[in-house]
């Protein structure tokens, strides 16, 4: 891990990316999204560390870590965006810049899907990109470093 890493948080469920609903999220798998992440980086000269947990408090301590071991924060906080106070107060305090990510446009989805914990602790916002959100989000971040 160096000075030039971007942790890259995945929440709940987003391990089944591929298997289900690709009119939503698209055919690629998590796996396929950390690979283009890691080439998107890469040209950058940055690397990933790039993460999956479908536990909260996990997440919260991979963020609690990362203003230690890595230079910013790419999250898609999937369910947790909308219910996740404890992420919401760990971004807030986490040191490093933030982009939010996700691979549908939630506000264009279930009122459910409105509001956004992480929203207001991001300085990068991008959805309803597919999995070539995530490359967009690293590249604001190392406009932003
Ligand atoms: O659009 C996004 O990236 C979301 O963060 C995805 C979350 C959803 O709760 C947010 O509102 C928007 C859901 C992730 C579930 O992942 C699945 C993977 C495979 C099949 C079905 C769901």
């Amino acid at each position: 891990m160096t000075a030039k890493t971007i942790l890259i948080i995945n929440g709940p469920n987003l391990n089944m990316l591929g298997t289900r609903e690709p009119e939503i999220y698209g055919h690629q798998s998590l796996h396929d999204i950390e690979n283009l992440c890691r080439d998107t980086a890469a040209g950058l000269g940055l690397d990933i560390d790039f993460r999956q947990s479908n536990h909260e408090g996990e997440i919260v301590e991979w963020i609690q870590r990362a203003r230690d071991k890595h230079c910013a924060i790419g999250i898609n906080g999937a369910a947790y965006t909308h219910t996740s106070l404890a992420i919401h107060d760990a971004l807030k305090l986490c040191g490093v810049p933030v982009a939010e990510i996700h691979l549908s446009e939630p506000k264009q989805r279930e009122e459910f899907r409105h509001f956004s914990y992480i929203e207001p602790t991001a300085q990068i916002h991008v959805s309803g990109k597919g999995a070539s959100g995530y490359s967009e989000a690293i590249q604001k971040l190392a406009e932003l470093l």
